[in-house]
């Protein structure tokens, strides 16, 4: 269709999308097999068949679950090349992708193993395809605050190759407040800091990682509008939001497309963004997202065009690189 060919048209920039969460069924059993692991389903039909989930968590116990199948360097390559490939296809020229080391130091997967396998990937994609890149090290929220820690440390020998930390997995009950010291530190660290909030926690959540963690974007913060204030503040201080409309319809974050705030966002004047968070599990890589949401509610040609470039607003390409995309 031709909005289908407008959005391909348009080079974009991915913001918010979880490694793991890249990792497409056929792949997933291929890496399974050759490491001579079980994953608890027959088929890759009946994997799929689990992909239906009623909150966060129902995917989170699912996504740790797969991750299980990655044990070496060129585990994570691959899963990283299938990624940048398949965006590469969709016109996205710049990424900035999380990973998450304690779902694979967890499983005495070596730090080192993990980021390498990344990082090689990310270097081809680069020079095959021009593709620039950021890497953000995601701390699980689940975890203690001290196991965080533990991970900061490990990641310091690749500090030259991070730029910067998040905070993901299970948001509610694991308020951003738990995490300040070790934001604090990785800031130290020359980390740059951003973190999931507002997704299915509370908008208070969205200001603790304001004001406790100081991060300078909020990955979700759909609920940013219950708060007049909060609003206000993020479109004052252009703190950006990275929104995942695919993602918020498989959580139920929202009951379906057409009730996706980004619109109400753009209105508002908050630098929001769109992106595919996991998007093997979620059916949706950046196209899928920029096209159904277009679809649902309406959007105009200027509204999607204004989402392209807020992304590269809200990355971390520096001023001459950014004004060479936008
Ligand atoms: C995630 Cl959608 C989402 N929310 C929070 N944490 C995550 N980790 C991977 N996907
Ligand atoms: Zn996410």
């Amino acid at each position: 269709s031709e909005l289908k060919n407008i959005i391909q048209g348009i080079p974009k920039a991915e913001l918010h999308l979880h490694i793991e969460g890249s990792f497409e069924p056929e792949l997933m059993f291929k890496i399974a097999q050759r490491n001579q692991i079980t994953l608890p389903y027959k088929s890759i039909a009946s994997l799929k068949k689990a992909y239906k989930f009623n909150n966060l968590q129902e995917f989170l116990d699912i996504y740790y679950a797969g991750a299980q199948a990655l044990l070496h360097e060129q585990d994570f390559f691959d899963l990283t090349w299938a990624y940048l490939k398949k965006v590469h296809s969709q016109n996205v020229i710049h990424v900035e992708l999380f990973f998450d080391p304690q779902t694979h130091t967890d499983r005495r997967v070596p730090f080192p193993i993990v980021i390498t396998g990344i990082h090689k990937a990310l270097e081809k994609a680069k020079s095959e395809f021009g593709i620039s890149y950021k890497l953000i090290m995601s701390y699980l929220r689940h975890l203690s605050e001290e196991e965080a820690f533990k991970t900061l440390e490990s990641s310091l020998p690749f500090k030259h190759i991070i730029d910067g930390v998040g905070l993901d997995s299970s948001e509610l009950g694991n308020p951003p407040s738990k995490f300040q010291r070790v934001f604090k530190a990785s800031a130290q660290q020359g980390y740059q800091l951003v973190a999931h909030a507002g997704e299915e926690g509370p908008s208070a959540y969205i200001w603790e990682a304001l004001d406790l963690l100081k991060v300078v974007r909020i990955d979700h913060g759909n609920r940013c509008l219950d708060d007049d204030a909060l609003v206000k503040r993020l479109v004052e201080e252009k703190i950006p939001l990275t929104l995942c409309p695919t993602s918020n319809v498989a959580l139920k974050v929202i009951q379906k497309m057409e009730e996706h705030p980004v619109s109400e966002m753009l209105k508002k004047g908050i630098i929001a963004t769109i992106h595919s968070d996991d998007p093997a599990y979620f059916g949706g890589y950046m196209n899928e997202n920029y096209y159904e949401t277009a679809k649902a509610l309406h959007l105009t040609l200027d509204q999607i065009q204004q989402l392209a470039v807020n992304a590269f607003k809200a990355s971390w390409l520096n001023a001459d690189a950014k004004q060479k995309r936008i």
